[in-house]
């Protein structure tokens, strides 16, 4: 008998994939689609036969923006049917808020009252939608909320126009009972010159100024906190300290880039060994959602390799992130340079007077602890070591 893969998706890792990932034609801005269109349900066939666990979709990668209620019944029906055949979830839903010229100059921040209160409707139908496939997060991803120009819309009203929409949803949700939890996803640019809220850390800051913080975090995606030049390991760390790591959109990305949405962890191994390790070691047990597609180079069969590709690399960099808590060198190191002291750090944890008046004057030698060893490249050694598979 054939040896199990241990690299399997494990359906417990909730790897979920968008109609809009596996189902991208390969347009871009410059080239006509490469690859033919394929239909919601021919989507979930090719993610049952991968081995993801769910797939989650636009309100109109599912139906499209001008079908009747037949064909929105017709297609609903092939869809719940794929889904039950391949025992897919869909875990999240979201609206497409981007593509029609309707939101040229943004959705919830446009400067035309009805075309705001038009996102807001497309936006509830959108979830009664997603309500109708259970999923219970709610993505929101601004993509033509900014400006290419500071002449052409206030930010700051933008902020408040976007508070406003995110407030009304929120009591919708509430409303109809769906039990939504909100992730609002940040982005730099692309496709607008400038994007509000551009950073999960603009996101989670938003958030706090909201009717209903508690059901709103966010979605970070790796690609969008690397164009901006970030540490995407720490905006996810920043999240979840938050308790407001909702979701996660994971692929890759050269930094400095336009948005690439390459396979997960083609690019850059090490953030990704670190992130994994981080949503591992945090128990994240959201879905883990590949927001990427496959190379524009790439027929219907190689896209499966893709997404196959993209679980797999998740599913190594987990146990490459076990074996880097159990290695022994490692952990001394690691040991060594967390340098505790109880009764220092007893002084630091509360404000008391008595607390401020001994460290006030407690003596520190300033040399001594400048001279002690911080083997910093011995660990990133081992650590290079294991994630290049020689540890
Ligand atoms: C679009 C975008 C993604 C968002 C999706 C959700 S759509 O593909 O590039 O980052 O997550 O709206
Ligand atoms: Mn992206
Ligand atoms: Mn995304």
């Amino acid at each position: 008998m054939a040896r199990k893969d241990p690299f399997a998706p494990d359906p417990k890792m909730r790897f979920t994939f968008g109609l809009w990932t596996v189902g991208n034609p390969g347009r871009d801005p410059f080239g006509e689609p490469v690859r033919d269109r394929i239909e919601p349900w021919q989507i979930a066939d090719l993610l049952g036969e991968v081995g993801a666990y769910g797939v989650n979709f636009h309100d109109n990668d599912l139906i499209s923006i001008d079908a009747t209620p037949n064909q929105a019944a017709d297609i609903k029906r092939q869809f719940r049917k794929a889904l039950r055949d391949n025992g897919l979830k869909v875990p999240m839903a979201t609206t497409n808020l981007f593509s029609d010229p309707v939101f040229k100059d943004g959705a919830f921040t446009s400067n035309d009252a009805k075309v705001r209160a038009y996102a807001i409707q497309k936006t509830m139908r959108g979830m009664d939608l997603g309500a109708e496939f259970g999923a219970k997060i709610y993505v929101f991803w601004g993509g033509r909320e900014g400006s290419e120009s500071d002449a052409t819309k206030d930010p700051v009203e933008s902020i408040k126009r976007t508070r406003e929409a995110m407030n009304f949803l929120c009591e919708y949700s509430m409303s109809q009972k769906y039990g939504y939890r909100f992730a609002l996803e940040a982005k730099p640019n692309e496709p607008r010159g400038h994007i509000f809220n551009a950073v999960t850390g603009n996101m989670l800051a938003f958030i706090a100024t909201l009717d209903h913080p508690g059901m709103v975090g966010v979605n970070p995606e790796v690609a969008h906190e690397h164009m901006a030049g970030l540490n995407f390991v720490h905006q996810v760390a920043a999240a979840l300290d938050a308790g407001k790591l909702f979701h996660i959109d994971l692929n890759d990305q050269e930094f400095g880039r336009y948005d690439q949405d390459f396979r997960f962890g083609s690019v850059n191994l090490k953030h990704a060994f670190f992130l994994v390790k981080l949503l591992e070691d945090s128990r994240y047990n959201g879905s883990r959602h590949f927001d990427a597609h496959a190379y524009r180079q790439s027929n219907h069969a190689d896209v499966k390799a893709f997404a196959r590709g993209c679980m797999r690399t998740y599913m190594i960099l987990k146990e490459k992130a076990e074996r880097w808590n159990r290695d022994r060198s490692i952990q001394s190191l690691v040991h060594q340079i967390n340098r505790h002291d109880r009764a220092t750090a007893t002084l630091t944890r509360n404000f008391t007077k008595t607390n401020a008046r001994k460290l006030h004057s407690t003596v520190f030698d300033r040399r001594k602890l400048a001279r002690q060893p911080l083997p910093y490249e011995k660990l990133d050694q081992l650590t290079m070591d294991l994630i290049m598979g020689v540890r």
